[in-house]
């Protein structure tokens, strides 16, 4: 496994890269043009700005988190031609830089969704929550105490832009008849109309699990299960089209059994999200630290499944608590410095033991 650390860029992050190259094994930057609206093409002069900062300290910038794709794309517009042609240049431009691996959602309208961004967990720090009966009918009820917290704190959120927000209403008109069917059909559009670029410059697409994996709002919600991801992979049966297996994200529903389709579909997972989620008897859920014992997500046998496949993808450690002082407006909901780097060590723990255990160091 090749250890990563998403990072949201100078200026817009209070972690520095610095303060990344003291955890020990980080290999790579995960990143994005934070302030590109989805659509925009990424261009070479700003990748390289980005290129340069991470060389300074040795990281590679080989995954890049998210280049968000257009809502006419997956409404299935007749505009959307306009976007993918542009999302093939973002591509190509990308790997002009070394890119080997572009996580994406296939959510419509809205990324991953919580109820309350800074959580009790009970030991004195936070987590993101997500309260079930919270999440239900009023999305502009949903929508506002998300975007209340981004404009008072000076932030945005990928995949929450103000600009999209603002037209809420609209956006639900126009995915009015988008249902699972034809999101899935959107899809496939997409993705074979950018694989012949992928394969050409060498770019893994990784999708991102639904988060959380089932519909909110009326809205389809794809990537959610076994199955799912059974057909998805089925859909567009391409080496490039890959996986960005959020344990977290499935495991929100308990049923899902992580390990096993890491399992089953090691060879096109490009990119492992590693986050521990609580449940709830009434269904609501909390986010917990990495150790498999203070959530239900399996950790470890994920981390054995992964080691047992020989993974050599990209892995990271994903949303963790606020601790030791952060707090709201010091940090990123989910994206502080010190649990993730917590996170990091757990795994590297897990993964050196077993590597000693096979004799490899
Ligand atoms: C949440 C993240 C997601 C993810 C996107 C990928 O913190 O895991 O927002 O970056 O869904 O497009």
């Amino acid at each position: 496994m090749q250890m990563t650390f998403r990072w949201y860029g100078e200026g817009n992050d209070k972690i520095s890269l610095s303060d990344i190259k003291q955890i020990p094994g980080v290999k790579g930057i995960v990143w994005a043009l934070h302030d590109k609206m989805p659509g925009e093409i990424w261009y070479e002069d700003e990748i390289a700005k980005v290129k340069e900062q991470c060389d300074k300290y040795g990281f590679n910038i080989d995954v890049v988190e998210s280049v968000n794709v257009h809502d006419d794309i997956k409404i299935g517009l007749p505009t959307r031609d306009k976007y993918i042609v542009n999302y093939n240049i973002t591509i190509r431009n990308l790997a002009k830089f070394g890119v080997k691996v572009i996580c994406y959602n296939f959510m419509p309208i809205f990324d991953w969704t919580r109820s309350d961004l800074f959580h009790p967990v009970g030991d004195g720090s936070t987590a993101l929550f997500y309260q079930k009966n919270m999440i239900q009918d009023d999305y502009n009820a949903m929508a506002k105490y998300i975007l209340d917290f981004t404009e008072k704190y000076n932030m945005s959120f990928p995949g929450w832009e103000p600009e999209r927000m603002a037209k809420l209403d609209q956006l639900f008109k126009a995915y009015e008849g988008v249902d699972h069917e034809k999101l899935w059909a959107n899809l496939k559009y997409f993705l074979e109309g950018i694989m012949p670029t992928c394969e050409e410059v060498g770019i893994k697409m990784a999708i991102h699990m639904d988060d959380p994996p089932w519909d909110i709002f009326g809205l389809p919600r794809l990537l959610v299960d076994e199955k799912s991801i059974d057909r998805f992979l089925k859909m567009v049966d391409h080496p490039c089209n890959c996986l960005t297996l959020c344990s977290g994200s499935l495991n929100a529903n308990p049923e899902n059994d992580v390990a096993s389709i890491v399992r089953k579909h090691c060879d096109r997972i490009a990119f492992a999200h590693i986050r521990n989620v609580k449940h709830f008897e009434n269904g609501d859920f909390s986010e917990a630290s990495h150790r498999d014992c203070d959530g239900d997500t399996g950790i470890l046998n994920i981390l054995k499944a992964y080691h047992d496949c020989g993974f050599d993808g990209y892995i990271r450690p994903d949303h963790g608590r606020h601790l030791w002082g952060e707090k709201a407006g010091t940090v990123r909901p989910g994206y502080g410095l010190y649990d993730r780097a917590l996170g990091i060590m757990y795994m590297n723990g897990v993964w050196d033991m077993l590597d000693r255990l096979e004799g490899k160091i």
